[in-house]
């Protein structure tokens, strides 16, 4: 037993070594991937969307961030491979090979969306089997997300395919709303997004929930622990930029917001830009869409490379 899946685990490094270059940020993405082979990919993903708002109203904040998460988990050395944005946090565990991101602190109990997800993949497997990747549905769902809910759209960049693994450790690692100032920038850092991405990203608090524990004022307006309480307290359904002006009045719910301003770096590197956005929503919407559209581009993986999974839960191969 501990021999086969030794062996196992050999096979699963030899595999990612085989496709393990580092990929180039953005290589082949492109805002027109799928006219020709899934013409109606935008308005399936819009419709599903669409439906499953009108009784879970928080579904489109939901969805932004699995994008993020997925995103941000990104890790390659020579023996293991883990991309970008690569559909990995949509998979559940399937031990030994796969373990799941969806149980790590900043996801279990937390992240949420995914049964949507399943009903946007099946959509399109039914509509054009076998070519939209999952973690592009997550990339088309966040900017459909976000324009449904009165912010910006953008050319959401598309090609992606999916990865075969998972990376526990990288999870792990995603930005947390008790890191400082500075550790929350060398995270955006290592993936190549600056304080203006940081700043403009972290706007996505505009709308969708927070765990009261996980807020500045922790429950203690008697709150039972697990009550959940609206990220920007001012207009929390609709995207706009309310969420800065929240943390003018030093009023954000996670420390991780409030930090952009009070963290005494602040003033030489976001404050400034929390001030703008907060000035103008313009602005803001502009960022906003340069910044997703950075962050969509982490790591892809592309051409050949991965799988586009027929179910998002799950890789195509399982019984190796
Ligand atoms: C700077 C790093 C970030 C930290 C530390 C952080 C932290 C958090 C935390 C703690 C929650 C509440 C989770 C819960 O109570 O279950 C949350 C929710 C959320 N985050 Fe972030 N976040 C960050 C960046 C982002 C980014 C970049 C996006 C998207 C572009 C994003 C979008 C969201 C949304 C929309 C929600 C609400 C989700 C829902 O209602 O289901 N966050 N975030
Ligand atoms: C909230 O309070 C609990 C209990 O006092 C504490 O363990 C936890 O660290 C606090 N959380 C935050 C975000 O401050
Ligand atoms: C968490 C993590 O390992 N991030 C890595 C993502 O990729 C960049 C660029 O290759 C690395 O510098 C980070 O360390």
């Amino acid at each position: 037993m501990a021999a086969s899946l030794g062996f196992v685990l050999v096979l699963l490094a030899l595999a990612g070594a085989a496709h393990g270059h580092p990929p180039v940020a953005g290589s082949a993405l492109s805002s027109r991937f799928y006219d020709a082979s899934c013409p109606t990919a935008y308005d399936i993903v819009q419709s599903v969307i669409q439906n499953a708002r009108v009784t879970d109203t928080r579904i489109p904040a939901s969805l932004i961030r699995l994008h993020f998460h997925d995103c941000f988990v990104n890790v390659s050395t020579i023996f293991i491979s883990n991309f970008g944005c690569d559909g990995s946090v949509l998979l559940d565990d399937d031990l030994p090979a796969i373990q799941s991101e969806k149980n790590v602190p900043a996801n279990e109990n937390s992240a949420r969306g995914f049964p949507v997800v399943d009903d946007i993949k099946s959509a399109l497997e039914k509509a054009c089997p076998g070519i939209v990747s999952c973690a592009d549905i997550l990339a088309l769902a966040a900017e459909i997300s976000v324009e449904l809910a009165g912010g910006p759209r953008w050319r959401v960049l598309l090609g992606r395919r999916d990865g075969t693994t998972t990376n526990i450790e990288s999870a792990n690692n995603l930005p947390n709303f008790f890191d400082p100032l500075d550790v929350l920038q060398k995270k955006f850092r290592d993936v190549n997004l600056d304080d203006t991405d940081l700043v403009a990203l972290q706007g996505a608090h505009t709308f969708g929930k927070v765990h009261c524990e996980f807020t500045r004022q922790n429950c203690t307006r008697g709150q039972a622990e697990g009550t959940l309480e609206n990220l920007d307290q001012i207009t929390p359904k609709t995207f706009d930029n309310k969420y800065y002006d929240n943390i003018l009045k030093g009023r954000a719910q996670l420390d991780s917001d409030q930090v952009m301003l009070s963290d005494p770096a602040a003033a030489m590197t976001t404050a400034p830009i929390v001030h703008r956005f907060a000035a103008n929503q313009k602005d803001f919407f502009r960022n906003f869409a340069v910044s997703m559209i950075k962050m969509g581009n982490i790591s892809p993986l592309t051409g050949k490379d991965g799988e586009i999974r027929k179910n998002c839960r799950r890789v195509n191969n399982e019984g190796y």
